[in-house]
């Protein structure tokens, strides 16, 4: 996806994230979400993946989302709003696959996590968090199977990208993307990032701007 990304759509990514994020509403459960209005991108991914220090790297606040060395983090829908005028939201998921927290806490969150791809009409784009160290699991795996049942769009986004020497880094971006092959819903390029030095942000927050200009056309 970075191959279309050009520097007009790397200032309008950097403009739509330059002004004030704010939190507007956190969701235990699938009857309690917010009203749907204007584009929702959330982002999913494995426990401690980095879902929400992402969301805050993109926006530029330390502790917009609330982050933890700890798997289990986040436990509901987080729900961020923009400036006023874009009408996009950013949505913080609680991760998957955590396998210390009880059975039936992960049973809860699972369906929540599944189910909210599946039915929400206002959800745009959903960007699939695997730690660039570890790659594809089955939990993943699992994920992707939804994304290809839902009409969403989704792609593959890497993170930690500074924990990974460069040769390693193109290695596990190959695998992903030969693996992606399997799932034509989902976009065939991975993203690298890392929230620690800011590698691909720019380029992630253009893929968001492109997506609300695709939108309003
Ligand atoms: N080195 C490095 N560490 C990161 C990066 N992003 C996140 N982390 C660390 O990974 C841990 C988990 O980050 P979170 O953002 O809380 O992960 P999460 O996916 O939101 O986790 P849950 O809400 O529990 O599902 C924290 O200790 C972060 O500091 C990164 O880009 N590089
Ligand atoms: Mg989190």
């Amino acid at each position: 996806m970075t191959s279309d990304i050009d520097d007009r759509l790397i200032e309008a990514g950097r403009k739509l994230f330059a002004r004030e994020w704010r939190f507007v509403w956190a969701s235990p459960s699938i009857q309690t979400l917010p009203p749907m209005a204007g584009l929702e991108i959330a982002f999913a991914g494995r426990s401690n993946v980095g879902k929400s220090s992402l969301i805050n790297a993109l926006t530029g606040r330390n502790n917009l989302a609330r982050t933890s060395h700890t798997p289990g983090r986040t436990q509901e829908l987080i729900f961020f709003e923009g400036p006023d005028n874009t009408g996009l939201r950013l949505v913080d998921m609680p991760g998957y696959g955590y396998a210390k927290a009880p059975k039936t806490q992960v049973a809860s969150w699972t369906d929540l996590i599944h189910k909210f791809l599946l039915g929400r009409a206002s959800l745009a784009r959903v960007y699939v968090l695997i730690d660039a160290r570890h790659g594809l699991k089955d939990v993943d795996l699992e994920i992707l199977g939804t994304l290809d049942r839902s009409a969403v769009s989704y792609q593959i986004v890497l993170t930690k990208a500074d924990q990974v020497k460069a040769a390693e880094l193109a290695n596990r971006i190959a695998e992903t993307e030969a693996a992606l092959a399997k799932h034509p819903a989902a976009f065939p390029n991975v993203l690298a990032t890392s929230s620690r030095s800011s590698t691909g942000m720019a380029e992630l927050r253009a893929a968001m701007a492109r997506l609300l200009e695709e939108r309003a056309s």
